[in-house]
């Protein structure tokens, strides 16, 4: 049954295509779109543009608590529509290796120099929640696993800051490493703790997700210190936000856990 289709162009840009159905592409459209501010308000009254208009007509947008309270709720109708419409068989683009942006841009809620200084010798990945075997990582473990298992991939990051760039990362798939540790995946959320304190958390489906992948390389080099070493998620199905970096934490839940940019305000499905 073809309902929809998603195709990617020439630009490595993808698109939903459905007949016959104009809310799902308008919603499509809604989470895609590129905001150049990082800010709840410039974030939601974009999404307003698109979706709505006509629910909001005559209200002021400048703080106005029902607009805000309607806005949140068609971000939680958002990502019902995302998650509804997500496909684990559908793949991302990917690029050749002379497609890569150099340099690759750098993105975080500091500057580059802020960036955290993760000892290779002390670090430990801890885990928690839905998971058998919640044994603590070291990074040589966790680098021979992955090793093993080599998985790559030339994907496009998509910041909602207003760029993007095609970058070459490698590790290990995050399918494989869930699948290790025993952890539950018939629970709903995956989160991640950041060493410098960002967080965030994504749907299961997207978590076994073929390219959704624990990254500890970036093009055959190990993750440089900016780039989120020791270890990344990298999920070319979503956005930039949705891709932590520095990961120290990983738990399991049926709780939602939100997001440092989702929880002001960001869509927290976050599809690209
Ligand atoms: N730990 C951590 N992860 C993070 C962020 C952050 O500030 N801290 N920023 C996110 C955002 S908004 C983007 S666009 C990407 C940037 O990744 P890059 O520096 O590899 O381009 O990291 C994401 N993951
Ligand atoms: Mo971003």
């Amino acid at each position: 049954m073809a309902l929809f289709k998603r195709s990617g162009n020439d630009d490595g840009q993808s698109l939903i295509v459905r007949d016959g159905d104009a809310i799902l592409k308008e919603a499509r459209a809604l989470v895609t779109r590129r905001v150049s501010e990082p800010s709840r308000r410039a974030f939601l009254s974009r999404t307003l543009t698109l979706g709505g208009v006509a629910l909001l007509s005559g209200c002021s947008l400048d703080d106005n608590p029902s607009v805000e309270s309607a806005l949140d709720k068609m971000s939680r109708w958002n990502d019902r529509v995302q998650a509804a419409l997500f496909r684990g068989d559908v793949l991302a683009p990917t690029f050749k290796a002379s497609q890569i942006t150099r340099p690759f841009p750098f993105n975080a809620f500091y500057s580059m120099d802020e960036a955290p200084v993760v000892d290779p010798a002390e670090y430990q990945l801890e885990l928690s929640g839905l998971i058998a075997d919640k044994a603590p990582w070291r990074l040589d473990t966790l680098t021979t696993f992955a090793q093993a298992r080599a998985a790559e991939q030339i994907t496009r990051h998509v910041c909602v800051e207003g760029w993007s760039a095609i970058g070459r990362w490698g590790g290990v798939t995050f399918a494989d490493f869930l699948k290790r540790i025993g952890a539950d995946t018939t629970a709903r959320y995956v989160g991640f703790k950041c060493a410098d304190d960002y967080y965030t958390s994504i749907d299961m489906p997207t978590a076994l997700h073929p390219q959704t992948l624990l990254a500890l390389t970036y093009d055959g080099q190990t993750l440089p210190r900016e780039y989120g070493f020791p270890m990344k998620l990298r999920i070319p199905t979503k956005l930039g936000y949705k891709n932590p970096k520095h990961i120290r934490a990983i738990f399991v839940t049926n709780t939602y856990p939100g997001g440092y940019w989702e929880d002001q305000g960001y869509n927290w499905f976050g599809g690209s």
